[in-house]
């Protein structure tokens, strides 16, 4: 069934959802996006979906053609008109349309899209068995370069991580940073397990600002886990008794192996399992 489209000002049909090719975010990857899911026809984490959006930005000097709670309706309205129960909403903001040339300040309008669709999920045998990742030749973006706790239109660092990955028969890949610690996977932050002590890199370590990472911290610490943000290196990947990657598209998925180095026993471990058994519960409700 053909969707019904956010653009601008309000609900198109999918054949009508049409860009201009003067549009900056096509010209130069000038924008920002959110991906948000939809559990139970409850929008997960609106607002701090909403909240990393209007970071992202201010950050670039972007501006919001609509303030938070217009968005949020917006968002609303869109996933309403598409009956979505258990979907996915790309939400994106570009610079809008303007010349050839850099100058943001001569575009136009910024523009807004909303999409509400179905969501393409891992499969299952992911969860069961646990997925396998390598290490990325490529350097996460430098923070001082560009932040990646900026959601930016522009994924090439993170697409060409990924295509590493895919040429060795993998579907993710670990970043590093420009000090040689983890950063993130290429669309997940990045979990181990040490000792029965929960880690994960701390914010400058230059991932994204995980929405499902937060969500996760916070039920593991209400399992009783400790969980610490601390610099982890490629050797402490290779020897934890755990490693585990959160996505609003994966939630909390297992990684069994790294650069052909089994992790653990080789399936996903038990600490992984909880947890993504907990985020289950939480995102459908059961434990609002
Ligand atoms: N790091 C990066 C670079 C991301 O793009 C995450 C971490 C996890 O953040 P959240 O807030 O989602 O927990 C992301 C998010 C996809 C897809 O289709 C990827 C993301 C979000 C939605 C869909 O692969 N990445």
């Amino acid at each position: 069934m053909a969707l019904k489209i956010w653009m601008n000002t309000g609900l198109v049909d999918e054949s009508e959802a049409k860009l201009s090719v003067f549009d900056h975010g096509l010209l130069y990857g000038d924008g920002v996006f959110e991906g948000i899911r939809v559990y139970g026809g409850v929008v997960f984490e609106h607002e701090a979906h909403i909240d990393r959006l209007f970071d992202s930005a201010r950050a670039i000097r972007l501006a919001m053609p609509m303030g938070k709670d217009e968005l949020r309706a917006a968002v609303e309205t869109t996933v309403k008109a598409n009956a979505i129960e258990d979907g996915y909403i790309r939400l994106i903001i570009t610079r809008g349309v303007g010349t050839l040339g850099l100058n943001p300040f001569l575009c136009r309008d910024s523009g807004l899209i909303i999409i509400a669709d179905k969501i393409q999920l891992y499969p299952e045998e992911f969860y069961e068995n646990g997925m396998k990742v390598v290490s990325a030749t490529t350097v996460r973006n430098h923070p001082l370069a560009l932040s990646p706790k900026i959601k930016s239109l522009n994924y090439l660092n993170n697409i060409v991580a990924k295509i590493e990955a895919l040429d060795n028969d993998v579907p993710e890949a670990i970043m590093y940073n420009h000090l040689g610690y983890v950063a993130e996977a290429t669309g997940d932050n990045v979990f181990i397990v040490q000792k029965g002590v929960i880690l994960s890199p701390p914010p400058e370590a230059g991932g994204l600002g995980g929405i499902t990472r937060d969500v996760v911290i916070r039920l593991a610490r209400n399992e009783g886990y400790e969980v610490l943000e601390r610099n982890l290196t490629r050797y402490d990947l290779y020897t934890c008794d755990e490693l585990f990657l959160t996505g609003t598209a994966a939630e909390v998925i297992g990684v069994v192996e790294i650069d052909k180095r089994t992790i653990g026993d080789g399936k996903p471990g038990p600490i992984t399992r909880l947890l993504r058994e907990r985020f289950y519960s939480h995102a459908r409700g059961e434990n609002r």
